[in-house]
């Protein structure tokens, strides 16, 4: 069954409410018909809405929740009226009508902040034996809608009708949904107020943001539980962080994790990959990780190693530790059926493989050939799956995991998955595909987390995976998918990430340069100076494979290296100067603003605040900013709006109210207006808000290549006052729990005479630097005497700034 059209289906709503019950903070609404509605109050702006239509709930279990949310109210009051029952919180007030339950949520002000339209209903699932459940909400004439994950289309979802069901969807476009990731939460946001709504419904679920009618936003499910959370804001960027205490957040990357990663299908053998490595030193190109695609095993099996190509990987490995590298190897599901093949026979003896209802095991062709899947829904076999990473991590000396084909993704069948009446453990609750599948690579992702935490231990684990589902953050990282080397898609990779980092997912990235096909110089230029601002930063391309039907021809693919040789290589320096000199610039201030980034995957890993926020973030009472979708920021004070366009030479772009600076030129600025920027082939349109401070490192070639010896501190003047934050620590390790961490808040405040910076700090780590280098950028008055901590220091002035060096313990600095 594909689309069902809602209004032409036959539908049952709720009956009339016979009594309520309240147990602490969950209410039961029953009514005549047998529908109960549970109402949690979660939180004072979390609520969650639960219906059972057969008299009775299902044991409750979701892989979406974080097990350490905690529910926590303040104040709760439930009342009963004339023709509602009414739950009070101290932000929400919530009315439920008795006669078919349905639902209004107003803030404390009485303001209608999202109410039902039909509401629930639901209707027999004549294929599966149960129901498709129905939501629809009223849709105001100028709300706006965003989240959904890594959705190809317009950031803005308004008109839009989309659907939940991860695929492999190689070489996908604008057009095409659904993609790799379910992450079934989205954002309304009305006349400035935002709400967000959470269905954890890991069936396929749909969405449609007044599409079919202007006035009504439904989600409906084929299958599962009518079972969703309301988050009030109303700013978006306390949805956002409400969303993600409820299905967590990631924890902090090594730093190395947040360097330049490069990757390709396929480095081998090691002389190609060691050469790869060389290169970047050579070169003086930074580069932190170096990437094994599905060529480094023995015939596609997980955790072997082609020993033609990579005669002793624990050497290689070791080697290109020496010059600065991590490795992340990729591990895929699909096992192959080989009795001669360990981890296969592990599987069969441990029953790790996923069943067919009529018994026997389900079988599948990818890579290898014929595979078995594991079950990674049980938790026995996660372990097992777990324990695999032992060897690959501490004798090899791998790094860093790449899960992929997660979906997962079966060739040769028009499903381009498993059959749909597939067994899955799921922790007892015993489900088909229909409801695994979504997900299915979230738990992958996790058996394989688990497994890389337990072994680079004391190390902090990087992951990556390509299929995921909503609180699939907790465990790895995402990138997304099989893209394509065009300008459309430099812009739709900026639109995905932006996307996925306020759908909880804030450490991501797309395959800069693009994956399938090759780009040019100026394309590959235009597309890192996109990336370097994604949080995980790697190119990735299809190297010499041809895809075209899928098949594995090993002929055809050697073939094709020979015809191909240099010219499908998307390395820095392949498409030569001015190119090589430009990815380099490029890819230095990467490294530049790695303590931005840093602090920002910090501020995400603490309160849940996208690292990469679109426009709407900024001034959500703008209408400006409410279709854009090329202006993001990271962290707290830089706005970019990279060059998507062939030629161009420059852009326009929009600033949000306030006062800017051009980080090239350091013009200031004002916003709340279009503006033009040039932007050469080196440069990047990138504002800092006033007020702001950016730290900036020095470059490096590698993370930890050397020891910074003074960090700079650049803060841009503004006649008023502005916070920023700095958080430092190892970068390695988990010292950092236990107080070993450094965060400086920074108050900035200037006035036409003068200005001052006062320091508060806490946690007892000791950088490696001893000073800070404050650079003051657009003081508009002469600086006649500088202070820190009451003594006087001595300026130096250059074209464009005033510079003072100071210790780190700072607590205060008065320029007048
Ligand atoms: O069927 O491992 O998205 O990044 O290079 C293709 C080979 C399988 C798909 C991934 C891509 C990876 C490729 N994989």
């Amino acid at each position: 069954m594909s689309e069902l059209s809602l209004s032409k289906t036959l539908q049952h709503t709720p009956g009339l409410l016979t009594h309520w019950t309240q147990d602490h903070n969950r209410i039961y609404l029953y009514c005549d018909d047998g529908v109960i509605l549970q109402v949690s109050v979660l939180t004072d702006s979390i609520l969650r809405f639960r219906f059972s239509t057969e008299g009775y709930f299902l044991k409750d279990f979701s892989y979406a929740i974080d097990p350490d949310f905690d529910e926590q109210i303040s104040s709760l009051k439930v009342s009963e009226k004339e023709r509602h029952i009414i739950i009070r919180t101290n932000q929400l007030v919530c009315k439920l009508k008795k006669k078919g339950l349905t639902t209004r949520i107003f803030d404390r002000q009485g303001q209608l902040i999202l109410g039902d339209d039909k509401g629930f209903h639901w209707e027999k699932n004549e294929e599966s034996g149960g129901n498709h459940v129905f939501m629809s909400k009223k849709a105001f004439p100028d709300e706006n809608y965003f989240g959904l994950g890594d959705k190809s289309c317009h950031l803005n979802l308004r008109g839009e009708r989309l659907n939940n069901w991860v695929t492999d969807c190689f070489g996908y476009g604008p057009e095409t949904d659904p993609l790799y990731r379910s992450i079934p939460f989205y954002y309304g946001l009305n006349e400035g107020d935002a709400y967000g709504v959470f269905f954890d419904n890991s069936f396929r679920t749909y969405f449609d943001f007044a599409k079919e009618r202007e006035d009504a936003t439904s989600f409906w499910a084929h299958g599962g539980e009518m079972n969703y959370y309301f988050f009030y804001g109303p700013e978006l960027t306390a949805v956002a962080e409400q969303y993600t205490l409820l299905t967590g957040r990631a924890e902090l990357p090594p730093l190395w994790g947040l360097g330049f990663h490069q990757c390709k299908w396929s480095y081998y053998p090691e002389t190609k990959v060691k050469e790869i490595a060389q290169q970047f030193r050579d070169l003086q190109i930074p580069c932190d990780a170096i990437y094994l695609d599905i060529d480094y095993m023995d015939g596609y099996r997980c955790f072997t190693w082609n020993h033609d190509h990579f005669p002793d990987p624990a050497r290689m490995l070791q080697e290109l530790r020496e010059q600065g590298y991590h490795t992340v190897v990729i591990i895929d599901p699909g096992i192959k059926i080989d009795p001669d093949y360990w981890v296969f026979q592990e599987g069969l003896e441990g029953e790790h493989f996923l069943r067919r209802p009529d018994g026997p095991y389900a079988q599948g062709k990818v890579w290898p050939g014929e595979c078995y899947f594991p079950d990674y829904t049980h938790p026995e076999t996660r372990e097992w799956w777990s324990g695999l990473f032992k060897d690959l991590i501490r004798k090899m000396g791998v790094n860093g995991v790449w899960n992929d084909m997660n979906e997962p993704a079966v060739f040769d069948v028009p499903s381009k998955t498993l059959p749909k009446d597939v067994r899955f453990h799921y922790e007892g609750h015993n489900v088909s595909h229909l409801k695994a599948h979504n997900i299915y690579g979230m738990q992958m992702a996790r058996a394989t987390y688990e497994g890389v935490k337990e072994f680079v231990y004391p190390n902090r684990p990087v992951m990556i995976t390509r299929a995921t589902y909503s609180g699939g953050q907790r465990y790895s990282s995402v990138w997304t998918g099989d893209n394509v080397a065009s300008w459309e898609h430099l812009e739709l990779a900026s639109t995905q990430c932006q996307r996925l980092s306020i759908s909880g997912f804030s450490y991501c990235g797309s395959d800069i340069g693009g994956f399938n096909d090759t780009p040019d110089g100026e394309l590959f230029v235009r597309w890192l100076q996109l990336g370097i601002f994604h949080p995980l930063c790697r190119v990735h391309s299809i190297g010499y494979h041809d895809l075209g039907d899928a098949e594995i021809d090993e002929e055809a693919v050697e073939a094709n290296i020979k015809n191909a040789e240099g010219k499908r290589d998307q390395e820095p320096w392949s498409f030569g100067e001015p190119y090589t000199s430009i990815a380099r610039k490029t890819i230095e201030l990467r490294y530049r603003l790695l303590p931005i980034l840093y602090t920002a995957f910090w501020q995400y890993v603490e309160r849940g605040t996208p690292i990469l926020r679109p426009l709407s973030f900024w001034d959500q009472h703008d209408p400006e900013t409410l279709h854009r979708m090329e202006e993001f920021s990271v962290g707290d004070h830089l706005m970019v709006c990279p060059i998507s366009d062939q030629g161009a030479e420059g852009r326009s772009l929009y600033l949000p109210k306030g006062m800017w600076y051009d980080f090239n030129t350091d013009q200031p600025v004002i916003g709340e207006q279009e503006i033009w920027s040039d932007a050469g082939l080196d440069q990047i349109p990138m504002y800092v808000r006033a007020g702001g401070i950016l730290p900036l490192a020095p470059v490096m070639q590698f993370i930890g290549e050397r020891m910074i010896d003074v960090l700079e501190l650049h803060i841009y003047y503004l006649e008023g006052s502005q916070s920023s934050e700095l958080y430092v620590d190892a970068g390695e390790g988990y010292d950092y729990q236990s107080g070993k961490f450094l965060l400086h808040q920074f108050h900035f405040s200037g006035t036409p005479t003068g200005c001052s910076l006062s320091v508060d700090r806490s946690g007892d780590y000791q950088p490696e630097y001893t000073e800070f280098r404050l650079v003051f950028h657009g003081l508009p008055f002469r600086t006649a005497s500088c202070l820190v901590d009451g003594q006087e220091a001595s300026v130096s002035f250059q074209a464009l700034t005033t510079e003072v060096t100071v210790p780190v313990g700072l607590k205060q600095v008065e320029i007048l």
